[in-house]
């Protein structure tokens, strides 16, 4: 699948204009995309990043890291995803720096997807759902999560993300309305986001493979 991750990344680079600021996601098919900016690193003006990883390997290749408070609205946002389905909503996550993904994503007009075709799937679920939480409410909201949906939350002890949480993320779901779960779940106190890019989905997925496919 790498190959059809790299395909896919260096695909998205036809989406980036000259001196464009854009907004750079996280997770190795992310990391591709960062490599092919940096082989024409004076094309864009700088990058907005969702991680320190991303960032790290962005100021690697020589291009600039920009505060979101200093650049306001972006043009392009590029960002991978554990989950697609047909209506271009997201599970992502994985990699758990979702909060600043959906911040950049929210921020941005055009955000195109990079997947391998593993990522595609009829229903997100699959992939168990990962949410950020304050570290004290990890308990409240593991029982809240289960009352409400049903799904086993499962804290992701190894991780603290870069906002400094804790990441739960739930099993045995089959998301069958994804923008109302990502509604109610963003509700219960403690949580700081969803994986469930619903409400604002990619705009456009590009699914890497031996021929390239722009959904
Ligand atoms: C990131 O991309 C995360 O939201 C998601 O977990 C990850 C997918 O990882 P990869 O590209 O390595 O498959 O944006």
């Amino acid at each position: 699948m790498t190959e059809a991750k790299r395909l896919a990344a260096e695909k998205a680079m036809t989406f980036v204009e000259d001196g464009m600021i854009v907004g750079v996601g996280t997770g190795s098919t992310v990391a591709y995309f960062i490599d092919a900016l940096g082989r024409e690193p004076d094309r864009i003006r700088g990058a907005v990043s969702s991680s320190d990883q991303s960032s790290q390997q962005l100021r690697s290749h020589g291009i600039e890291v920009l505060d979101l408070n200093s650049t306001g609205p972006l043009a392009l946002y590029v960002d991978g995803a554990d989950e697609c389905d047909p209506r271009k909503r997201l599970i992502k996550g994985g990699g758990a720096a979702l909060t600043r993904e959906k911040i950049i994503a929210e921020a941005s007009d055009r955000f195109v997807c990079i997947i391998d075709p593993s990522k595609q799937v009829d229903v997100l679920g699959a992939f168990p759902l990962p949410v950020e939480v304050i570290p004290m409410a990890r308990s409240l909201v593991a029982r809240r999560i289960l009352a409400m949906t049903g799904g086993q939350p499962v804290w992701r002890e190894s991780v603290v993300t870069d906002n400094g949480n804790v990441v739960l993320d739930i099993h045995g779901l089959r998301i069958s309305d994804p923008e109302s779960m990502e509604t109610a779940l963003n509700q219960i106190p403690g949580v700081v986001s969803v994986g469930l890019f619903a409400r604002r989905p990619a705009d456009v997925v590009i699914v890497g493979g031996p021929t390239v496919s722009i959904l």
